[in-house]
């Protein structure tokens, strides 16, 4: 649809001051409140920002494309869940679905094309899952203390999960596109800098509750890394549960080995349409070393510090 029609039928301006830029493939962009986006993407956050209704027990899973969305989904729902689905069920919804089809994006997918898509009929608490910045998340929320998850990852190794995964959609998609694409900031949900900051600044406010999450630290210390939103989301490991190794279970189930070897994700294609396996690809840090220049590794790293400059916000 056209995106005059779109604002039209909605009633509401996406910010015109920026003209439509062009992508890699010449499919037009639109910026609205800070992010580009293709026009079915504006209609689908409009749908959502008009008639989402939060519920103060609704968990928002937010993050740019390639840092670990598809990880966290996972976890979250395994702990949030482990009293339903014991993590070594055999009947685990995990090992029988993607986690994108367990934890749906509500821009990419359940506001796509339906501008009410029954979410009232699912039990508390809800889990949800985002890639547009606070802002346009927090218009969305109205007030709802609902609990915000944020995961971010070193943007050379976002750059190069999505260079990966592009490639395969795209013909003669070089690196040295998609890092123009990424300082200019024009790309879908770029800018990616102030898409971080966005979720950054608020964690440091915290006028949501909000737990600020890095892709390294998950994988440095998984422990960790899933005791804290346990915490966060209010349903902390008892000392029995951590005595029973419930927290390890939950690590070997949402871990890449496994689930990237499970039937479920290697055939078949998500709710948002992309087929299960192109969630899982290397995982790990730091694989952007096997493909960018010094020199493309220190533009980016230039752009990364000059846009954080004083946040407090630093990816070494
Ligand atoms: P999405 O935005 O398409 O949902 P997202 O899940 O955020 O993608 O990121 C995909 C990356 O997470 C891939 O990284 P890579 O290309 O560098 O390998 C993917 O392999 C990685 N990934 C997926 N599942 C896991 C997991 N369980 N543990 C760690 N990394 C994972």
């Amino acid at each position: 649809m056209a995106i005059s029609k779109i604002c039209h039928q909605m009633n509401t301006k996406v910010d015109c001051k920026f003209k439509p830029e062009k992508d890699f493939t010449g499919r037009k962009l639109y910026n609205y409140q800070g992010s580009w986006y293709y026009p079915n993407t504006v209609q689908a956050i409009l749908n959502f920002q008009t008639h989402f209704q939060a519920r103060d027990s609704d968990i928002i899973l937010a993050s740019l494309p390639k840092s670990g969305t598809t990880w966290l989904k996972a976890l979250a729902f395994a702990v949030v869940h482990r009293n339903k689905y014991a993590p070594n069920l055999e009947s685990h919804p995990l090992l029988s679905d993607n986690p994108h089809n367990l934890v749906r994006f509500l821009e990419l997918d359940l506001y796509v094309k339906n501008q009410c898509p029954g979410l009232e009929e699912l039990p508390s608490p809800r889990i949800f899952a985002t890639h547009v910045p606070f802002q346009t998340l927090h218009e969305s929320l109205r007030d709802s203390p609902c609990k915000v998850v944020y995961v971010c990852r070193d943007i050379k190794d976002v750059l190069i999960s999505r260079w990966h995964f592009r490639s395969k959609l795209v013909s003669n998609y070089s690196l040295g596109d998609i890092i123009d694409e990424y300082i200019k900031g024009v790309c879908f949900f770029g800018p990616f800098q102030e898409q971080v900051l966005s979720y950054w600044k608020e964690s440091l406010v915290n006028s949501n509750p909000l737990l600020f999450m890095r892709y390294e630290e998950m994988i440095e210390n998984p422990d960790a890394q899933v005791i804290r939103p346990a915490d966060f989301l209010g349903c902390s490991f008892s000392e029995e549960e951590k005595q029973s190794g419930m927290v390890e279970k939950i690590l070997e189930l949402c871990s890449f080995g496994n689930l990237s070897n499970l039937e479920a994700n290697k055939t078949g294609t998500s709710t948002c349409g992309i087929p299960h396996h192109g969630f899982f690809r290397k995982g790990g840090v730091g694989d952007w070393k096997n493909h960018l220049t010094d020199d493309m590794a220190r533009k980016l790293d230039e752009m990364v510090k000059k846009k954080l400059e004083g946040s407090g916000l630093k990816f070494e």
